[in-house]
């Protein structure tokens, strides 16, 4: 080509937002924005598909907050399609599916699956189905753990007669019957008696807790999930499926890549699979963006490189500037109304109303969440200091296969024929500082975007991305913009010097 160098990638720090001319308060702006083609979030936030970051707590944490979480794809079929269930379960109007048990299984039995659900009670049921009684935390007050193996849950329940309500029961109507009766869960029966649904007090106290909440048509958080293209790959879409997912995430590292294509197409075309969104990517280009509006995809996640965990950029030396990649993209997308989702590299809250900005519709995080009580693994003391572990799918514990536990991270970057001792690592494992619960992370990184739409003078997402302009600024610039010349003598809460 005459201009092998092409355009110049810019990122994050190399841009600020113009302040305009504004009538905006930062309390009254509307942050709700487009996931995907069918799926809306009031605030733009995605945790990222990543095993130090999203299993089913993150992703009920982040739906709750009014974003959504991407369950990672390094877990067994099952393992995955179990958190998908846990999610939608979680909380809703009524659980329509709800975990039962037999009258003949033993307490123990019972606790294991209350375990596993995370819940502290369960209707018991017949094999029609019939609801027969129902056993709580109340039933087992009384009982000693040493009678567990003994006692079965036909002996200890709450019999029939029950309060239950009819199908079909509206959300006061079933309020009521629980406040009347001073119950906590309210089995919804039908005429002959069978178990059709589950409303619980709190689901009630969760819903006017989390107004914002993403909830699906019937009322359950809404979930994502990645998946990948090789190998048992279309079990795991189906097995997703079944468990209820909102949306998949066509997972790799290189979305311009035929395989990924032929994947969104099969799940787009199957009538099995068709109702979920599909999400694809990652791509940094325009032509990658095409590809995948092309084929069908209801939203495009871009990012090659710009992950605070990833060394793409510099093992294959390859990749795009972030601010650049999205804008890239959105030329592509824009047109075609598929959202792009901006992956990766945001250090700040300024970064996302920049990334919105450029072209992006959401944003997902990894390093900014990986230090939240909700995502998976445990504190780690470092002089006196809390961490919590965060690593890149393409690091070596991410890649490497454990006992018998195989890696589904390998294949994100084509190297599932690669034996361990042979991975050619793309990313790198490490720590971030313990933040606490998401809420107050959450509250910080959305609080950031309310000023940045009150500073550029827009009430919503559409109008920023509209209104929104660009200063490029210098290596100087940057200095400035970070505190400077001071020493820093008390920790803000969504400032750090990196
Ligand atoms: P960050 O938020 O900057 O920590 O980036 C998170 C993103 O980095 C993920 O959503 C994913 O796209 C990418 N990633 C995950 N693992 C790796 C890697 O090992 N290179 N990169």
């Amino acid at each position: 080509p005459a201009d092998p160098f092409g355009m110049i990638g810019l990122t994050y720090d190399d841009v600020l937002l113009l302040p305009g001319e504004t009538d905006v308060v930062p309390s009254e702006v509307d942050t709700t924005s487009r996931l995907t083609r069918e799926l809306n979030v009031s605030i733009p936030l995605v945790s990222a598909a990543m095993d130090t970051v999203t299993e089913a707590r993150m992703a009920i944490a982040m739906a709750r907050e009014g974003g959504v979480g991407i369950l990672h794809r390094n877990l067994s079929i099952e393992d995955q399609a179990h958190q998908v269930d846990l999610v939608k379960r979680s909380e809703s109007g009524m659980v329509t599916d709800p975990v039962t048990v037999g009258p003949y299984a033993t307490l123990a039995e019972l606790d294991d699956l209350c375990g596993r659900y995370r819940v502290s009670g369960l209707p018991v049921v017949d094999d029609g189905d019939r609801l027969l009684g129902i056993i709580t935390n109340r039933d087992l007050r009384f009982v000693a753990r040493a009678d567990y193996e003994r006692l079965r849950v036909h002996e200890v329940m709450t019999a029939q007669p029950l309060v239950t309500g009819p199908v079909g029961i509206d959300r006061s109507a079933a309020a009521d019957l629980l406040a009347q009766h001073k119950v906590e869960k309210l089995p919804i029966v039908d005429g002959d008696g069978r178990l059709r649904g589950l409303i619980t007090v709190k689901d009630f106290v969760k819903s006017e807790q989390y107004p914002d909440a993403t909830k699906d048509g019937e009322g359950r958080l809404v979930v994502g999930a990645a998946v990948g293209f090789f190998g048992d790959a279309w079990e795991r879409v189906t097995a997703l499926v079944e468990a209820g997912v909102d949306a998949l995430v066509v997972d790799t590292a290189n979305g311009h890549a035929r395989l990924m294509l032929d994947m969104v197409r099969r799940i787009k075309g199957d009538p099995g699979t068709a109702h979920v969104q599909v999400i694809g990517g990652n791509i940094a280009t325009r032509e990658g963006a095409q590809a995948l509006v092309d084929a069908g995809v209801d939203a495009v996640k871009v990012g090659v490189g710009p992950g605070s965990i990833c060394t793409t950029r510099v093992v294959a030396g390859v990749g795009v500037p972030q601010v650049t990649a999205i804008h890239e993209a959105a030329k592509a997308c824009r047109p075609a109304g598929v959202p792009v989702i901006g992956d990766g590299g945001l250090q700040y809250s300024g970064d996302i109303a920049k990334a919105l900005v450029a072209g992006a519709d959401t944003v997902m995080l990894g390093g900014l969440l990986a230090g939240c009580d909700e995502s998976p693994g445990d504190l780690v003391f470092v002089n006196g200091k809390q961490f919590k572990r965060y690593r890149g799918m393409a690091s070596l514990g991410a890649m490497q296969s454990r006992g018998d536990r195989r890696s589904y991270s390998k294949d994100r970057y084509f190297q599932g024929d690669l034996s361990d001792d042979e991975i050619i690592t793309e990313g790198i494992e490490g720590q971030v500082p313990y933040r606490g619960p998401l809420g107050p992370v959450a509250h910080q990184l959305v609080g950031g975007l309310h000023q940045s739409m009150f500073y550029v003078g827009a009430r919503s997402v559409p109008e920023l991305q509209a209104r929104g302009r660009f200063v490029r600024i210098t290596a100087a610039g940057l200095k400035e913009s970070h505190p400077h010349d001071v020493q820093m003598v008390a920790e803000a809460p969504n400032y750090s010097a990196r």
